[in-house]
């Protein structure tokens, strides 16, 4: 089952390199290093999915499938969003699993409509994982980044997203994303 899988604290200790090249999961609690305070910190549990334009659903989906062995995970239709999107699997990792979500604009006037009027099809935006969206758009917000929905939306496969401005964030689009809870 590929569902966007809530973050297992257990399984996120980071894993490092030893002196071969091989990874090892550090059992001493005591010897922290820099990865394992990073990952106290970083808001972010992961890259949930990479957001791409496109102009035929069915076209696309079928490329990613014959190109990359790509599986749909989930269809939708987005009113509010004016998207009619797919989630391709990629990966699972220890803090959830990973996808494309390719997305076809219902509405010219969409964000996808316009985008795709302006740039053509490509990647469109970056979707991020969070353990609490409206924690992490707080402390976004109070940073001074223009949060484009200031409340959690309903987004792909039952999760909580928010959308900051790209022209905040060095002109990429980027979304937050809190998976439903299984
Ligand atoms: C627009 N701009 C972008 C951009 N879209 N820059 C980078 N990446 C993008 N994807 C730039 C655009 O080039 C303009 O720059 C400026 O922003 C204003 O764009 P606009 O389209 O003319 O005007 P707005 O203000 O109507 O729309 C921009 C925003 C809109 C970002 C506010 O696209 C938006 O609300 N996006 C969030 C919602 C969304 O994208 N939904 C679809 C995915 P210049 O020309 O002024 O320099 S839904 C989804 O991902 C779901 C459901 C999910 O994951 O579950
Ligand atoms: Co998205």
């Amino acid at each position: 089952m590929s569902a966007r899988l809530p973050r297992s604290p257990h399984l996120l200790r980071p894993r490092h390199r030893d002196d071969h090249g091989n990874h090892n999961d550090h059992e001493n609690p005591g010897n922290r290093n820099d990865h394992e305070r990073e990952a106290e910190t970083a808001m972010f549990t992961r890259i949930d999915h990479v957001g791409i334009a496109v102009r035929d659903l069915e076209k696309s989906i079928s490329w990613y499938e014959t190109t990359f062995g790509l599986t749909v995970a989930s269809q939708e239709i987005n009113e509010e969003q004016g998207v009619r999107e797919a989630m391709l699997f990629v990966a699972d990792g220890p803090a959830g699993s990973s996808y494309v979500q390719l997305l076809e604009p219902i509405r010219p006037d969409s964000p996808v409509g316009k985008f795709l009027a302006r740039n053509g099809e490509g990647v469109h935006h970056i979707g991020y994982g969070v353990d609490d969206v409206e924690n992490a758009l707080a402390s976004i917000g109070a940073t001074g980044v223009r949060l484009v929905d200031k409340r959690p939306r309903h987004g792909s496969m039952g999760a909580s997203i928010a959308f900051l401005h790209p022209k905040d964030t060095g002109g990429v689009l980027t979304e937050l994303v809190q998976a439903a809870k299984r």
